[in-house]
């Protein structure tokens, strides 16, 4: 396991042209096991047993997520992901926005891949400024193995959020870029190349907020768990406002100093 202080001007400068960085083997395991085995109680207990019979199958069928804002099984990754995210925004700058468990089950036939943008265009109804990013940096833990295609990995078109910044600093009005994000969500036409994350745990997956992504169909025999940070700048400018769409590293102290 490394130092999060120990990103080094490689890894920075690959993150700022991708917009993603995997950082293999990271995290301590223990740690992530630590998560996944009350993340399991919890499914079972919290969220199976609270629900009714046919809930219950939807949820063994798709995505549940759930917020984690206390438990002592998450402050070991909660640390080493404030410590990346004081690495790349700042030491001492660092506000955790959410944090949440994720699962998906083993994806039926009716799957489909859903590609977005977080929170820029939630269901394609954005309406007011309120839905843009309110967040920064991602910061992942996958808590279960991906290491082949089709195991509900997070998929991302690196780089793409350069182009969608541009996007947004060459147009008039903010609709413009709006709509032609929609209508690509809509026809699930895919930014760029996309390419499925292979990861197990202890990797550390970090994304720009602005990083188009979706989710891989899970072929895989059961849950498909990962725990997300997403955090921001403290000062929380990139809650609203325009700024937040063209200008990609606004606040990212790390960023601008070389770390
Ligand atoms: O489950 C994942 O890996 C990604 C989920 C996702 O796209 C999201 O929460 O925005």
């Amino acid at each position: 396991m490394r130092n999060a202080a120990q990103l080094d001007a490689g890894q920075r400068e690959a993150f700022r042209k991708d917009g993603v960085l995997l950082l293999k083997d990271f995290a301590p395991k223990r740690a992530v096991i630590a998560v996944l085995r009350q993340y399991n109680i919890w499914r079972n207990t919290v969220i199976m047993q609270g629900a009714d019979d046919k809930t219950r199958g939807d949820i063994a069928r798709a995505r549940q997520a759930m917020d984690v804002t206390e438990g002592e099984e998450i402050a070991p990754l909660r640390k080493l992901a404030h410590d990346l995210g004081g690495a790349l925004l700042g030491p001492d700058n660092v506000h955790e926005v959410e944090a949440q468990l994720i699962g998906w089950a083993p994806s039926g036939p009716a799957w489909k891949p859903t590609w977005h943008i977080d929170w820029v265009n939630k269901h394609l109804r954005l309406k007011t400024e309120d839905q843009f990013p309110g967040f920064q940096l991602l910061v992942g833990f996958p808590l279960t193995p991906a290491l082949r295609e089709d195991r509900g990995n997070l998929f991302v078109s690196p780089g793409w959020h350069t182009e969608i910044c541009n996007t947004f600093r060459q147009s008039p009005t903010l609709r413009d870029p709006l709509e032609a994000i929609s209508k690509g969500i809509a026809s699930q036409v895919p930014w760029g190349t996309p390419q499925q994350l292979l990861v197990a745990p202890g990797d550390v997956i970090l994304t720009h907020s602005l990083i188009p992504h979706g989710v891989a169909e899970n072929k895989g025999a059961g849950f498909a768990d990962k725990l997300y940070f997403r955090l921001a700048h403290k000062t929380a400018i990139h809650r609203g406002g325009r700024d937040a769409l063209d200008t990609p590293w606004r606040n990212w102290q790390g960023m601008q100093d070389g770390g």
